[in-house]
């Protein structure tokens, strides 16, 4: 074995985005460019007598991807590296280890929702000491590194055997392979009254898990099937597959199809949810009615108390400013903090180790709390079930209840894919320079109250973020917000996010498409996403 320095040049575009760096997969197996992005990692956090927790979601490249990984990990003189078996890791599960083993942080090998395959997307993320994704300080000290890189370090060896549990060495840093599942479950185990969901299923009670080929796929059959006592075949898609079985990993009605369909049929079960490549998402449905995901945030915060992990009541809540303003409704009964960050949940790190929120969420299907530093697709789900098993009702049922008493805000996003980059950014320019004339105007029988481009001041360490998207308010309560993905591989993703309030307690029952309409014709006629893209439609509506 030799331990090598190879001279290598800079590589244009190795910009993380909202969550760490994302290209196409022949892209990232491309000469230099994983190595130099995962030099690049470790010269700006240092790896000597460091450990570190490693794990992906399975996808297509990520076994290659993490012998390379642990062998400049090596070379860069870390101590230790605690690899998933199969070098695979849900993101929640990879954030849990990192904390649980107060390591010095991780790298996680995901493009999450991205489709993945020999010609679809991959990914590399750092997540630091809290568990938590890098902060944008960090990521972009990464990325600057990137631009100047000369030399990385590897060693050259044998694969080391990642299929089975137990130490290893290579080139005297020590690998420890672990189970994915065991520490995880153990957590969900703690934090929710499994005996009462056991005792739900047992009374009959039906689920259907769509993993879609994904992570979650061996956490969801041990926790919701082993552990719980769930049907078995309860968990669908729940064999991992390298390209998600050519299907989109993305848990919204339109990727997660089968289950919507299954759950809107005469006899579906009583509950479903779905998760996303990397675990970290999920979405959650009852029977014929589907939950938003911005709905489902307020719900949980609402019903949290319920759960052991939250008796004693949660310390605030933090929303992303695209998620809708139903979170903040419970957060001012329950008299507690209400955070709006930017979108991607690194944002949401200071104010959990601050103590500050207990609970976090996205309108992107992302929930989680401070049990880890990521979004938790089972932990949400897993909250859901037990907040069923106490209080008796359906899925439908709370949501009615939840609605007459705060209100609802009806909820879309549109997405606008694969457009042309350099037209979303001439229409992103104008709208941002249209905004200070727009308070006053009336639109569809609406006035603005006001418009800006977010802009987010870290309330713990003072970090300013700009230019986080385009916000249009009504004096109504409605809402107008754009802004461009930050994890897309091909071209721009417009998202448009919308949103009005129905106080109740008439109207509380609308097709929400419906309810938005005259909200949606108004972002097209102020921002002329017909005019300045040449799309009249949506490509995904969630
Ligand atoms: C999207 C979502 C954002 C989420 C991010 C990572 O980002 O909108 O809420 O945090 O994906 O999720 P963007 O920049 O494309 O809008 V995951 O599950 O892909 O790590
Ligand atoms: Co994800």
């Amino acid at each position: 074995m030799t331990k090598l320095t190879i001279k290598t040049a800079p590589i244009s575009g190795q910009k993380p985005g909202t969550s760490g760096l994302r290209k196409k997969t022949p892209v990232f197996m491309g000469p230099h460019y994983l190595e130099n992005f995962v030099q690049a990692i470790f010269d700006v956090v240092g790896a000597a007598g460091k450990t570190f927790v490693l794990g992906g979601d399975g996808r297509y490249f990520n076994d290659r991807a993490a012998q390379v990984i642990l062998r400049m990990a090596a070379a860069n003189g870390a101590a230790r590296v605690l690899v998933g078996q199969g070098a695979v890791l849900s993101t929640p599960a990879a954030s849990h280890l990192i904390r649980l083993n107060a390591t010095d942080g991780g790298i996680i090998m995901s493009a999450s929702h991205n489709p993945g395959g020999p010609k679809e997307d991959f990914g590399v993320k750092f997540n630091m000491p809290n568990g938590g994704p890098a902060p944008e300080g960090v990521t972009e000290a990464m990325y600057k590194r990137t631009t100047e890189i000369a030399e990385y370090h590897i060693w050259e060896s044998q694969d080391v055997d990642l299929g089975t549990v137990g130490r290893q060495s290579l080139g005297g840093m020590v690998v420890d392979v672990v189970d994915p599942v065991a520490d995880y479950a153990a957590l969900m185990e703690n934090l929710f009254d499994f005996k009462a969901i056991r005792a739900m299923f047992a009374a009959g009670f039906r689920m259907r898990m769509d993993s879609m080929c994904a992570v979650t796929g061996p956490y969801a059959v041990e926790i919701l099937e082993n552990r719980l006592g769930a049907a078995q075949g309860t968990v669908v898609n729940a064999v991992p597959l390298p390209d998600f079985g050519g299907m989109h990993p993305d848990p919204n009605p339109t990727w997660a199809k089968a289950l919507m369909d299954e759950m809107f049929s005469a006899d579906g079960p009583d509950f479903g949810a779905a998760s996303d490549g990397d675990g970290d998402r999920n979405m959650v449905v009852g029977r014929g009615i589907y939950v938003s995901p911005s709905d489902s945030l307020a719900v949980l915060a609402a019903n949290a108390q319920l759960a052991p992990a939250y008796a004693g009541g949660i310390a605030g809540v933090a929303r992303s400013m695209p998620t809708s303003a139903a979170a903040d409704r419970v957060a001012a009964s329950l008299g507690i903090e209400c955070f709006e960050t930017p979108t991607g949940w690194k944002f949401f790190g200071n104010l959990l180790d601050a103590g500050r929120v207990t609970i976090c969420g996205e309108e992107s299907f992302g929930t989680g709390s401070d049990h880890v530093r990521e979004k938790d697709g089972l932990w949400a789900v897993l909250l859901w079930l037990n907040i069923l098993a106490v209080r008796g009702q359906s899925v439908a049922e709370i949501l009615a209840e939840h609605w007459a008493k705060f209100g609802r805000n009806y909820y879309s996003r549109h997405d606008f894919e694969a457009i042309e980059s350099t037209k979303a950014d001439a229409m992103m320019a104008a709208l941002r320079a249209s905004l200070p004339g727009l308070a006053g105007r009336e639109i569809e029988g609406m006035v603005i109250a006001g418009a800006d481009d977010f802009a987010y001041t870290d309330p713990v360490d003072g970090s300013v973020s700009a230019q986080q998207g385009v916000r249009i308010l009504f004096e109504d309560g409605s809402r107008i917000v754009l802004r461009l993905s930050g994890t897309g591989t091909e071209g721009a993703t417009l998202r448009l996010y919308l949103e009005r309030y129905a106080a109740g307690p008439q109207g509380l029952d609308l097709d929400p498409q419906e309810a938005l309409a005259p909200v949606i014709r108004a972002a097209h006629a102020l921002a002329g996403i017909e005019g300045f893209t040449g799309r009249v439609a949506p490509d995904v509506i969630t």
